[in-house]
């Protein structure tokens, strides 16, 4: 380690000094159980890392022992199968709060991976409770795949996978489990757009480091509680990482690039822009291609949510760019920062990628569609601890389920916060489109459960006009979304992307009932025995 550099103060780091690195695309086993070429394995396991030129490398958790994991590229209708084995150590390096949900009384380590934004059977989707340990020992009661499948039957667009596992959330993600899922469809092909070393996705999470480099999360928030370990209401880190480098750059060639950047943080949001108020051009937002670019200054990106813009460094030889954060809430100088472009490559080759004028054709849902409204109110409450906790719908994640759309209805969801912080809201399965945000007076609503509204309707912003997963639902508004639930019935969830309010308690399942069959059963306690199962192992 350098002399003077001490990675748990970010003062003392230096800025844009190592090189970005694209995560390497994930290749395919061969199996003869599985169509050529479709059958994949990932393992997670521990390994070391090295988050800056300055530090030594550390301990991280990792796909295939790398963060950001392999990206996996995917192409629209073609199924994947993909194995993530669990080769984790069986006790956690990160600070675990057994009081969680049913943490007290299962394995220390559990893994599961949701492949966020995906449309796709429930088994798959890598919900909480299908959680595992090593080997398959232990398993959680909604386990059903050691395989999953992908069906990848929806646009391309940029997602994400990620560890979903039951309480633990929080800390397995921190701890590098996350990794990009590209998917690919024709209508991009066409399109023309910066591809190859001229397409790179941006993953962005703050983290913080002791001081002899490795990874720092705490075990209890900064008031007095009962429990210790504890969860905390929200990690942030002090610096920021990008493709699991602190505060890196990346050379690029005076042309267009094309970045898919999502905020895979834990608790932070940022509200991204170039340096000399250079504009990019936004194309698609979580779930897609947008109908046409928009030419914008600024993106928030709360935790999960992708954008994916064209920068243009054309006749910028010579110049450096810095990606910047201005958000508000915790900003400080050096958590504004993200990282650096240096126009310092030479021009390879003439750049025929272009900014088209249409994207993808226009699919619209409207409020009239709808079959069903529901008022969810967002609200905060304390916990048999006295810590402060978090509510969707005034109910705990193993309250029995009351999210239950009909298969193939348009439903209409009023997510109503009456708390004092905005929340990124993530509905597992669906893409779905904002259709307004409306002040209200929640003092009236929590008193007399009167929704008041006391302003107008606002538009979605300029930069989440196309299919979103995941939503701010302001504070003291009305966020008002609609969304089809098609395909797929069975066992999904709905949360708070800040994942420590995912993983206390800020998550509801959604139980998506074919009317003719309706799902009687109790939660987690239901048993599927349909033949799609055939192809685990
Ligand atoms: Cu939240």
């Amino acid at each position: 380690m350098s002399q003077n550099v001490n990675p748990s103060n970010p003062a003392t780091i230096p800025k844009f000094a190592d090189e970005l690195r694209k995560p390497p695309v994930l290749q395919p086993f061969e199996d003869d159980r599985y169509p050529k070429g479709s059958f994949y394995k990932i393992a997670m396991k521990e390994s070391r890392h090295r988050f800056h030129k300055d530090f030594p490398r550390t301990r991280i958790w990792g796909y295939n022992g790398i963060s950001p994991g392999p990206t996996i590229e995917a192409e629209k209708n073609k199924t994947m199968y993909i194995k993530y084995e669990n080769k984790l150590p069986e006790t956690h390096f990160l600070p675990v709060d057994y009081t969680l949900h049913s943490a007290s009384d299962s394995p220390e380590v559990r893994s599961v991976v949701h492949l966020h934004g995906a449309n796709v059977d429930w088994k798959s989707d890598g919900h909480p409770e299908a959680w595992y340990t090593q080997n398959y020992e232990k398993t959680g009661p909604l386990f059903r795949r050691k395989v999953h499948a992908y069906t990848n039957h929806q646009p391309g667009t940029t997602l994400w996978y990620h560890d979903h596992s039951m309480g633990l959330t929080r800390l397995n993600v921190y701890a590098g489990l996350a990794g990009f899922y590209l998917l690919r469809d024709s209508l991009e092909e066409r399109l023309q757009l910066p591809k190859g070393r001229y397409e790179i996705p941006l993953m962005i999470q703050d983290r913080s480091f002791n001081e002899d480099g490795s990874l720092f999360y705490p075990d209890a928030p900064p008031f007095p509680v009962p429990v210790h370990p504890s969860i905390t209401p929200g990690v942030l880190g002090n610096t920021i990482v990008v493709n699991g480098k602190v505060w890196p750059h990346l050379k690029v060639e005076p042309r267009k690039y094309r970045f898919r950047i999502l905020n895979a943080s834990n608790r932070r949001g940022y509200v991204i822009s170039l340096s000399d108020e250079k504009t990019f051009y936004q194309i698609g937002t979580d779930g897609g291609f947008l109908n046409t670019p928009a030419e914008l200054s600024s993106v928030e990106l709360l935790p999960s949510e992708r954008t994916d813009v064209i920068i243009d460094f054309t006749g910028m030889e010579g110049k450096e760019i810095t990606l910047q954060n201005s958000d508000t809430e915790f900003l400080d100088e050096h958590t504004s920062v993200i990282m650096q472009f240096r126009v310092d490559l030479p021009l390879l080759g003439t750049d025929t990628s272009a900014i088209p004028d249409e994207l993808a054709p226009a699919m619209e849902l409207h409020e009239h569609h709808a079959h069903i409204s529901r008022d969810l109110p967002l609200t905060v409450s304390t916990d048999e601890y006295g810590r402060p906790m978090l509510m969707l719908n005034d109910r705990m994640y193993h309250d029995p389920a009351t999210e239950k759309p009909s298969f193939d209805s348009i439903e209409i969801w009023n997510l109503i916060n009456v708390t004092q912080i905005p929340h990124p809201i993530h509905v597992h399965l669906v893409q779905f489109k904002i259709i307004e945000r409306r002040p209200f007076n929640a003092e009236r609503y929590e008193n007399e459960g009167v929704l008041e509204f006391t302003g107008p309707a606002e538009e979605p912003r300029d930069y989440e006009r196309g299919w979103k997963d995941t939503v701010k639902a302001d504070v003291g508004m009305v966020t008002k979304i609609i969304m089809h639930f098609k395909e797929h019935t069975g066992n999904y969830i709905w949360h708070c992307h800040f994942l420590e309010h995912e993983d206390h308690d800020m998550m509801r399942p959604i139980r998506i009932i074919k009317d003719a069959h309706p799902v009687q059963l109790p939660h987690a306690d239901e048993e599927d025995h349909s033949s799609d199962d055939t192809t685990d192992e």
